[in-house]
């Protein structure tokens, strides 16, 4: 009796977890990192610079937020640090003061293919910086909606509240379920009550990747500014792996003449999705 009911079940088990089991299953990596007041000044720092390109240069695809800089040189001289297989989509200049900040998503082109992409329109003015959505498809199953965010410190309550409006704008406009928010959600610390988010986010129709214990900031202080979140179509997709990367502690600055605080203030976030599992 025991060991039929042991055999009926094992196959089951081995289809859950064939992916998760399985290490040669194909996965693309995608990071979300803050680089802290892109612009001339961080190029003219080659040790942070050749930092910064040597972790973009290890993901397939990278959101990143606070490029300010008026002027597409920098962006430029950046991607001649990576290998050519890099491409990007760089959002227009976002805020509502003259303070002006654009996202930058930078992808493999050997990995991920740009399908289409598009600025928010934000019609009531929720969102300083009007989030960008970005199409991709993989080579095999999965494509994906990546949402690139900035929140607003002072207003976080307010724009985080309005994301899931965004993620069904782009949702319906591309006709794809599957959406990685990404970006810094300001969701923590005196900014916004990091519980709230359970809320915003219900597990029926989200899954939150990175959670509110990793600790983002570069600083000693400990705050989940940095997210990854998912909405449920896409759980299949989520290999399972996902972190902070501490490059205060992988590169060696005792050999540098600068500090990681002049890297970034935030560490990059990221997560690891199937190429093959996606159903829709
Ligand atoms: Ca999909
Ligand atoms: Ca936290
Ligand atoms: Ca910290
Ligand atoms: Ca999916």
């Amino acid at each position: 009796m025991f060991r039929n009911s042991a055999l009926r079940y094992f196959p089951l088990f081995l289809l859950l977890s064939f992916h998760a089991l399985n290490a040669d299953a194909e996965t693309i990596k995608l990071y979300s990192f803050n680089i802290q007041i892109f612009g001339a000044s961080k190029m003219a720092k080659p040790e942070a610079a050749r930092i910064l390109a040597d972790i973009v240069s290890q993901a397939d695809v990278t959101a990143i937020q606070e490029v300010r800089s008026r002027d597409i040189a920098p962006v430029l001289e950046f991607m001649k640090l990576l290998p050519p297989k890099y491409a990007y989509v760089l959002g227009p200049r976002e805020g509502r003061s003259g303070s002006k900040e654009q996202y930058w998503v930078i992808y493999d082109t050997t990995k991920l293919r740009l399908a289409a992409e598009t600025t928010w329109a934000d019609p009531d003015d929720l969102f300083e910086r009007n989030p960008l959505g970005v199409y991709f498809q993989t080579k095999d199953a999965f494509d994906f909606i990546l949402i690139n965010n900035h929140i607003q410190p002072s207003n976080a309550a307010r724009e985080i509240a309005a994301l899931p409006e965004v993620v069904r704008y782009f949702q319906e406009l591309w006709g794809e379920p599957d959406v990685v928010l990404a970006g810094d959600f300001n969701a923590d610390g005196n900014y916004y009550d990091e519980t709230m988010l359970a809320g915003v986010f219900p597990e029926n129709e989200y899954h939150s990747i990175i959670t509110n214990e990793y600790d983002t900031t570069v600083a000693l202080s400990d705050n989940t500014y940095d997210r990854i979140i998912i909405t449920a179509s896409a759980l299949e997709d989520y290999a399972g792996a996902c972190g902070v990367i501490r490059f205060d502690e992988l590169y060696d600055f005792t050999e540098l003449t600068i500090q990681p605080q002049q890297v970034s203030d935030h560490y990059p976030v990221w997560a690891e999705f199937f190429v093959d599992a996606d159903t829709d």
